[in-house]
């Protein structure tokens, strides 16, 4: 059934509202500084939301609804790829809303896969909204598992649900979430379907009313399992706080040239504040030993 979508979209210029804050129920967790290099500027805005998904599942459909077309599009920082944010506001919070390219994975191994991974990791957005094809579940929740190893902050928009009717195929969006350990809401997005409950989960996750206990795959090879271990502890101990050390943990073992950067630079540490820097140099030294 349509539902009609109540939102207020914003022109990005305007200068009301509050500022992200840490470290209290329903404040914002996203790193503005983070953010700020990768270009999207936080002064003013309450959350920033990403939009993730495969290509073609309807991300842009679901942004120009989101925004009511009132969007910046420009270039990542540094790079030929294009980004469009946008904002709207709901519930009294305003959110700012970026599209990230389409992407099968976020190993990256591509220029849009490493601009989607880094904008999740780094710049750790309030909410990740991933965008499914429920007609093509089995290969969109590759994405979706990948992300939910990134961040526990995620709702799932199952869209082109009217496609999937079509098709004769019912999904059981409840057994889903509780599977996937976060919020999914099934859309039509075109059609406008489903919108106004895609933005209270946004807004549930966003706020800290509901908190996400994501799946994430236990089960390691025997063989790395030692090293897997030791890495976390050491990761644990020289970034405290970082919210997936088992996810960059097994990046390291993959020998992903951005985190390792990321570990040798220090940008790893900058997403947690206090970091000791004693611990980190020794992570670093014996990175550089090993690798
Ligand atoms: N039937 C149907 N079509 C949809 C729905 N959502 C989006 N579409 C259509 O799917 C096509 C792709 O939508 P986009 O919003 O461009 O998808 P995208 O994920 O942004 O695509 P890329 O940016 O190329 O990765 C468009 O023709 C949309 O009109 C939906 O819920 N149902
Ligand atoms: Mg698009």
């Amino acid at each position: 059934m349509a539902d009609k979508v109540q939102i207020e979209p914003i022109p990005l210029t305007s200068t009301q509202g509050g500022h992200a804050a840490a470290g209290c129920d329903g404040c914002a967790v996203h790193n503005a500084g983070a953010l700020l290099k990768l270009g999207v500027d936080m002064q003013n805005w309450d959350y920033v939301v990403a939009l993730a998904g495969n290509p073609n599942t309807g991300k842009s459909t679901v942004f120009n609804a989101l925004t009511g077309l009132r969007q910046h599009t420009g270039n990542w920082p540094g790079k030929t790829v294009a980004r469009a944010e946008g904002g709207f506001v709901y519930s009294d919070k305003r959110y700012k809303l970026v599209d990230l390219p389409g992407t099968y994975s976020l190993l990256a191994t591509s220029l849009d896969e490493e601009i989607a991974r880094d904008f999740i990791l780094f710049g750790q957005p309030d909410v990740t909204i991933i965008v499914v094809d429920a007609t093509r579940l089995e290969r969109n929740l590759n994405l979706v598992l990948q992300t939910l190893e990134i961040t526990d902050r995620a709702v799932v928009c199952l869209n082109l649900m009217d496609e999937a009717r079509r098709h004769k195929l019912t999904i059981d969006d409840r057994r889903l979430a509780r599977d996937l350990g976060v919020p999914v809401v099934p859309t039509a997005a075109r059609q406008g379907e489903g919108l106004q409950d895609l933005l209270q989960a946004v807004h549930e996750v966003a706020t800290g009313q509901v908190i996400g206990k994501p799946y994430r795959m236990q089960k390691e090879p025997k063989a790395i399992k030692g090293a897997l271990d030791r890495l976390v502890a050491q990761l644990t101990t020289a970034f405290p706080g970082l919210p997936n050390a088992r996810w960059v943990a097994l990046r390291l073992l993959d020998g992903d040239e951005s985190i390792v950067q990321a570990v040798r630079s220090g940008e790893l540490g900058q997403l947690i504040s206090g970091t000791p820097d004693v611990a980190q140099r020794q992570l670093t030294h014996q990175m550089e030993v090993v690798l």
